[in-house]
């Protein structure tokens, strides 16, 4: 209590008190106020004059929005009419067209995100590794912070990249298995003991794809998610019944005739880094489960993803254009060939 005369040494205690409390909540505008001055400028079509374009300008440099202009999302006009673009669960299927990505750079560039990409050269495989690091810095995430992790049994073969600022390559050593089915499905082992281990503390999402491939269109954000699959290019206008999910109902990856939702490509799935270390653990635990019974599903990895996929939804899907081959020709709604699987001399590569 404040008994003592003005000005007592009590109320010289409240003034300093305040005054600090006045500080702190300056300061923490200013920090507020700094985020909020992302570098970019990235023009966009505006379809407006030049004097609303102009006040448009000094609204977004007041320093509240990132400095973009785009036209308004108009609710009667879709921007594809020939896909679907969204699930029965709400989650997006991503096609060209249906987004605009300086908007979405935008908001990744405001939170820093990290990103990994995850990929497999063992054995002969390394000779796919050139040609997919090289597309992947032109193509893959350009402007964000990318860490590749290459997984590899053969690490002196593996030649040194000039990559782009703000991007690393991390070799992992890992052992080659004789079957190359084994090689093939226990990727999900790997990733998730290294998601736990390393990735968890370097990067927010992972992207784990075949490497086999070639970048040839970007790939950016608008393929992030909580937990992200892919369309395979051969199945995304077929039947339930066509689908070549697990059959024989004692595998952990059946899926019944009357079930299922699409065939994701078992070259290509992702997430943020706890969502796959879920996806990888389960993946390998049904894989392991089905060993013991001398069981081996049909597609192997593939199979096990896509039961995962049926019971634990993908938060967003991403069309053929991002996991294409040209086996399946050039269809008119696959507008753009993102990542391509580069054709494969099996005499040269297989074992
Ligand atoms: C080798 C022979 C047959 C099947 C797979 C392999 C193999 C796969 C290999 O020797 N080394 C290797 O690193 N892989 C990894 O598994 C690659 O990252 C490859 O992209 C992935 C899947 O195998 P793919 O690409 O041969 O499978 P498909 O379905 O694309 O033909
Ligand atoms: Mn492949």
């Amino acid at each position: 209590m404040c008994s003592q005369k003005w000005p007592s040494v009590c109320s010289i205690k409240w003034i300093l008190l305040f005054c600090l409390c006045f500080g702190l909540l300056l300061s923490w505008f200013a920090i507020k106020g700094n985020r909020c001055h992302p570098n970019i400028a990235m023009p966009y079509t505006l379809h407006s004059n030049s004097n609303e374009r102009s006040s448009l300008v000094n609204f977004l440099q007041d320093g509240k929005l990132p400095r973009i202009l785009y036209d308004k999302p108009d609710i009667f006009k879709p921007r594809r009419i020939d896909v679907l673009s969204i699930t029965p669960w709400l989650a997006p299927i991503v096609w060209n067209g249906t987004f605009n990505r300086d908007i979405l750079n935008a908001q990744f560039h405001q939170r820093e995100v990290r990103i990994g990409l995850t990929v497999f050269a063992i054995k002969k495989y390394v000779i796919f590794i050139k040609k997919f690091i090289e597309s992947a810095e032109k193509f893959f995430m350009v402007g964000h912070k990318v860490n590749y992790y290459v997984f590899t049994d053969r690490v002196n073969e593996i030649s040194n990249f000039t990559l782009a600022e703000g991007r690393h390559m991390v070799i992992l050593e890992v052992p080659a298995y004789e079957r190359w089915q084994d090689v093939t499905m226990r990727r999900m082992e790997m990733i998730r003991d290294f998601s736990i281990k390393q990735f968890v503390n370097d990067v927010d999402y992972l992207a784990c794809v075949d490497v086999d491939m070639e970048f040839l269109d970007d790939v950016g954000v608008e393929i992030l998610s909580k937990v992200f699959g892919a369309l395979h290019p051969g199945f995304f206008s077929h039947t339930r019944r066509e689908f070549t999910y697990e059959r024989r109902p004692q595998s952990k990856a059946y899926i019944p005739f009357e079930a299922g939702d699409f065939y994701y490509a078992g070259g290509y799935f992702g997430g943020v880094v706890e969502e796959v270390v879920k996806l990888t653990n389960y993946c390998h635990h049904a894989m392991l489960a089905d060993k013991q019974q001398n069981i081996e599903a049909l597609w192997h990895d593939e199979s096990y993803l896509n039961k995962y996929f049926l019971l634990y939804k993908p938060t967003k899907i991403l069309s053929p254009e991002y996991i294409w081959n040209n086996y399946y020709g050039s269809p008119a709604s696959i507008q753009t060939k993102r990542f391509l699987g580069v054709n494969k001399k099996y005499e040269e590569v297989r074992f």
